[in-house]
C-alpha cells in the first residue's frame, strides 16, 4: 500500500463500486458523517485544559455513572452532525436513557446508529487514550412510515452493517468495518483527511498477552479464575511460557492492541451475582465483536457468540472475552 494510502471517501467509494459491495452510497455517507464527527470530538479532547473540557459535570447517566464534560460535549457532536444528514431513522447512545428521534424538520433516513461518544472517559483528564465506539443497524422493515421506537434498535450483533471506532491516541485512528475486512485510517490533521494506513487487518496469532481487570477476580467464573492463574504462573506452570497483562481502562485501545499485536480482552461477566459484567452490548460489545471476528478472531460472553445475543434492553451489559480465536476458547472453558 502507498503511505498514506487512499482516503476514506476514495476508499468507500471504491468499496461502494466492488461486485456485490457491502457499502452502498447511503451508508458510505453516513460513516463519512460519523468520521468527520470524530475530528472535531478529537479537536475537543486535545485542547484538554485550555478548552475547558476536563472534568466531571455533577450529573450522572442512566448507568448511574457520573458524566465527564467531555461525555456530554462527545454525545453532542455526534447527534447534531448525524441528524440532519438524512440516512438515519434514530440514534441510541451511552449517554441517553431514550432513543434519540430525527427531528421532522430533517428527512429520515433507513438506518440506525449507536454510539458511546467517549469510551474509557476515566482516562480523559490523565491524559490516557480514549475513544469513541459506533455501530450501524438497519431499521426493521416494518417500522417504514413511522417513528422508530426501542425495540427497532434490539437487535443481535450479526445484523450490523458497519461498526467502528476511533481512538485518539498518540496517533488519531479510524478503524471500520462494513463486513469485508478491518482497515485503519490515520487522520492528517494539518489537512484534515482520514488515509487508509493498515489493513485488512488480521489478529497475529500466539500473542501471550491478556488484558483484564484483576480487581475483579472475585466475580470470576471457575473457567476465567483458571485461564488468568495458567498464565500467571507462566514458564513455571501448565503453559510453560510467560505471559505480559495489559489494562488500559479503554476497551477501545485494549482492541485496538488486539488488533494489530494479537492476545485477549476479557471483562467477564459478575459469575457470583449471576450479572451481565459491566460492557453494554449493543454500542461497545457489539461492534467490537464485528471488529474482532472481521480480522479472523472470536468475542464470546464465556458461552456464547456476542454476535448471536438476543438484547432484551437498550442499555444491557454483557460478559465480554474478544481476540485471538484460542484463547477466547480457552477462556471460555475450553482446554488451554
Ligand atoms: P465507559 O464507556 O463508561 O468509559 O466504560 C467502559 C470502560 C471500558 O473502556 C473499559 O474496558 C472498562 O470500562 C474499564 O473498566 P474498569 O474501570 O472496571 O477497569
Ligand atoms: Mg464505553
Amino acid at each position: 500500500m502507498p503511505n498514506p494510502g487512499p482516503s476514506l471517501s476514495r476508499f468507500l467509494i471504491e468499496q461502494q463500486r466492488l461486485p456485490g459491495s457491502t457499502c452502498p452510497a447511503e451508508l458510505r455517507l453516513l460513516i463519512e458523517t460519523i468520521a468527520r464527527a470524530c475530528k472535531v470530538i478529537n479537536h475537543a479532547i486535545s485542547k484538554g485544559a485550555l478548552g475547558d473540557v476536563l472534568g466531571s459535570l455533577g450529573s450522572e447517566n442512566v448507568q448511574g455513572e457520573v458524566q465527564k464534560k467531555l461525555d456530554v460535549i462527545a454525545n453532542d457532536l455526534l447527534l447534531d452532525s448525524n441528524e440532519w444528514g438524512g440516512h438515519l431513522a434514530g440514534m441510541a447512545s451511552e449517554e441517553m436513557e431514550a432513543i434519540h428521534l430525527i427531528p421532522n424538520r430533517y428527512p429520515k433516513g433507513e438506518y440506525l446508529l449507536l454510539f458511546d461518544p467517549i469510551d474509557g472517559s476515566s482516562n480523559v483528564d490523565v491524559d490516557l487514550t480514549v475513544g469513541t465506539i459506533f455501530s450501524i443497524l438497519l431499521a426493521p422493515e416494518d417500522s417504514a412510515g413511522r417513528d422508530v421506537e426501542e425495540r427497532d434498535f434490539l437487535q443481535p450483533g450479526r445484523r450490523q452493517v458497519a461498526a467502528g471506532y476511533a481512538i485518539y491516541g498518540p496517533q488519531t485512528l479510524l478503524v471500520l468495518t462494513v463486513g469485508s475486512g478491518v482497515y485503519e485510517f490515520t487522520l492528517d490533521s494539518e489537512i484534515g483527511s482520514w488515509r487508509l494506513t493498515d489493513g485488512p487487518l488480521t489478529i497475529p496469532a500466539g500473542n501471550r498477552e491478556f488484558a483484564i481487570n484483576m480487581a475483579r477476580r472475585r466475580q470470576w467464573s471457575p473457567a476465567i479464575t483458571r485461564f488468568v492463574e495458567d498464565r500467571l504462573q507462566g514458564s513455571e506452570g501448565p503453559l510453560g511460557e510467560d505471559y505480559n497483562m495489559r489494562w488500559t481502562a479503554s476497551m477501545v485501545a485494549d482492541v485496538h492492541r488486539i488488533l494489530k499485536r494479537g492476545g485477549v480482552f476479557l471483562y467477564p461477566a459478575d459469575h457470583r451475582a449471576g450479572g451481565r459484567g459491566k460492557l453494554r452490548l449493543l454500542y461497545e460489545a457489539n461492534p467490537m465483536a464485528f471488529l474482532i471476528e472481521q480480522a479472523g478472531g472470536a468475542a464470546s460472553d464465556g458461552a456464547k457468540r456476542i454476535l448471536d445475543a438476543e438484547p432484551i434492553g437498550l442499555h444491557q451489559r454483557i460478559g465480554v472475552i474478544l481476540g485471538d480465536k484460542a484463547e477466547v476458547a480457552a477462556a471460555s472453558g475450553a482446554r488451554s
